[in-house]
């Protein structure tokens, strides 16, 4: 994250840190359910879905190279799940489910560090302006070299479908399963490393995942917002996948 602030787990704690064997930290994710993270799709390959043994997943940290061994859990990968319409290309259907499994067989504990978010009512827009945070480890700058070793979080604010495909900003790239976010003075935005990770926004005294962080062009720079994944647009694909109970209209 670009601007924003360093904060604890305690106050995001659906906040999921996803590491590979191999490369060490590769993407943030959020909790949606004890044994379920949802996350971006672009942050695996096809194949990662029949090689499931070279991920990790971590709730309940703060730092990405310490290791809190009271307040953090750890995760192998039962299950990854990318979208079957994921286009490479243009990041259209930009989210993937990691199902999760503890070293005992159990799923996600609930603690000061660790729990669910919620997911919006169907079908929910929320209005151009509307404040909502992002958080992840990812680089504080553009230029940086380094991932954030901490976790951090800003403020930014939805703009409308019409306003982020303006000539200015992404001239028709932003479909309908993407929103925009970004900061008035352009200081606070998602860069690399926070892929994955949660756009939440809160309504009725609570926090709902509505983004999935996904693409923009730089970090923080003028006329190029942070494009998330439209969460609202999946409830039946996630509902699908996982099988968790929804409330149905009327
Ligand atoms: C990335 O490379 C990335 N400013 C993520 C988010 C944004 C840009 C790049 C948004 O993962």
């Amino acid at each position: 994250v670009v601007g924003g602030s360093f904060t604890p787990i305690e106050s995001l704690p659906w906040v999921a840190a996803i590491f590979n064997r191999d490369y060490g930290f590769l993407c943030g994710g959020s909790l949606i359910a004890p044994c379920w993270v949802l996350t971006a799709a672009h942050c695996f390959d096809k194949g990662d879905e029949k090689n499931v043994r070279t991920f990790s997943v971590y709730l309940g940290k703060t730092a990405i190279n310490e290791t809190h061994a009271h307040t953090e859990q750890s995760f192998s990968v039962e299950k990854l799940i990318i979208h079957s319409d994921f286009n490479e290309d243009n990041y259209n259907n930009d989210i993937a489910l990691l199902k999760i499994k503890s070293k005992n067989g159990g799923c996600a504990v609930k603690s000061a560090s660790a729990r669910t978010v919620c997911l919006p009512p169907l079908h929910t827009k929320l209005p151009a302006g509307f404040q909502c945070s992002i958080a992840g480890f990812g680089k504080e700058k553009y230029e940086s070299w380094h991932y954030s070793q901490y976790l951090k979080q800003g403020e930014v604010k939805l703009l409308s479908q019409t306003q982020c495909n303006n000539k200015l900003y992404y001239e028709d790239r932003i479909s309908e399963n993407m929103i925009c976010a970004g900061s008035p003075d352009w200081s606070t935005d998602a860069c690399k490393g926070d892929s994955g990770g949660p756009l939440v926004c809160g309504a009725g005294g609570r926090m709902f995942l509505f983004g999935i962080v996904s693409w923009g062009e730089g970090c923080a720079k003028e006329n190029k917002p942070g494009v998330y994944t439209q969460v609202t647009n999946y409830n039946k694909w996630i509902a699908s996948k996982t099988r968790l109970p929804r409330y149905t209209e009327g």
